[in-house]
Formats: structure tokens, C-alpha cells, sequence
């Protein structure tokens, strides 16, 4: 006789934490073309003509503006990349990135 009785097991489903975001932030300086930020911001981050001066202009009046979010390691990489190529045309373009909330 086989009494053995085998239960259905649930299914195993570990809570997972959604990656927090990271903020690419564009920061002010009195240097770099207007014209020049809108293009950075349309290649690196693949915004539309409008969005990227209106990216620009909130930089030029506050300071600094928020340019998107992504994981970290995009994040990091697109800042990276757009900072190198204000640098590789001689400009002060930086872009930084800090965790979201
Ligand atoms: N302030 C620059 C100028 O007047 C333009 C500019 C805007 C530069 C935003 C950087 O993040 C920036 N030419």
C-alpha cells in the first residue's frame, strides 16, 4: 500500500523590489551654446527638438533641471556620455545623476 500523499505545492514567488531610478540632472554654466545643449539632449537622451530646449531653458533660469529617469547604470552611462561630449567640443556641459527618493 502507498499512502504517501503528495500536497500541491504553491507557487514560489519572491517579492522583488522594483530597481529604485536614478535622475540625470543638466546643470547651468555660462559657456556651452544654447544650440549645442539641444543637440547633447536630443542624441543622448532621444528627445523630440521641443523637449530638449525646453529641458535647456529650465537649466539656463533655475540652475539645473531634470532631464529623465533610469535605472542606475543607464542613468550613469547617458550623463557620462553627454558630459564627454560637451568636453570633446571644448565646452563645461555637465550632467549628473542622483537616486530618486
Ligand atoms: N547658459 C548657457 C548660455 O547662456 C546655455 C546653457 C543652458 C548651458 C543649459 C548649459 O545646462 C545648460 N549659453
Amino acid at each position: 500500500m502507498n499512502d504517501t500523499v503528495i500536497k500541491p505545492r504553491a507557487k514560489i514567488r519572491p517579492k522583488l523590489e522594483r530597481p529604485r531610478l536614478h535622475k540625470v540632472l543638466l546643470i547651468n554654466d555660462d559657456y556651452t551654446p544654447r544650440e549645442f545643449v539641444v543637440a547633447v539632449l536630443r542624441a543622448v537622451f532621444r528627445t523630440t527638438d521641443d523637449e530638449a530646449y525646453n529641458i535647456m531653458m529650465t537649466a539656463h533660469q533655475k540652475g539645473v533641471c531634470v532631464v529623465a529617469v533610469y535605472t542606475r547604470e543607464v542613468a550613469e552611462t547617458k550623463a557620462t556620455q553627454a558630459t564627454e561630449a560637451g568636453q570633446r567640443a571644448g565646452y563645461p556641459l555637465m550632467f549628473s545623476t542622483e537616486p530618486e527618493e
